[in-house]
């Protein structure tokens, strides 16, 4: 990890310090962190955030991965998301490989409207790797 993503991930108050203070499970800075790993998983596949935070998914994997909102399993009136920016499930569909996350790379998506999301990664929906965010 260089000074820049320490400072991202960290704040810069904590800038002078580096790693000091710096949990890697994060939490308190407003930041749900969650895994893509070699396993096809989501980790945690669920997780429980307050309205505002910020879920940043990191692959942690060789392989890349995508963050794709199922359209109808999100609240009615929240704003979709997807990994590569595409404003429905149909068009992330249709070019898996522009919502890729590659290795070591992340997604950010803040949650605004309560309720339950579900996702999903394309290239391994069939090995089940999916995952929700409640929103509080
Ligand atoms: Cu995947």
């Amino acid at each position: 990890m260089n000074r820049r993503q320490v400072l991202r991930l960290c704040g810069a108050t904590l800038a002078v310090t580096a790693s000091a203070g710096c949990s890697a499970t994060g939490g308190s800075d407003g930041v749900k962190r969650v895994s893509m790993n070699d396993d096809f998983e989501f980790d945690p596949k669920r997780s429980t955030i307050n309205a505002g935070t910020t879920v940043r998914w990191t692959n942690d994997s060789d392989i890349g991965h995508t963050v794709t909102a199922y359209e109808g399993r999100i609240p009615s009136d929240a704003a979709y998301f997807a990994s590569g920016g595409f404003e429905s499930e149909r068009a992330a569909r249709n070019d898996v490989s522009g919502g890729l996350i590659a290795s070591g790379e992340t997604y950010e998506h803040t949650f605004q409207n309560a309720g339950t999301y579900e996702y999903v990664c394309i290239p391994h929906e069939s090995s089940g790797m999916t995952g929700t965010v409640v929103v509080k």
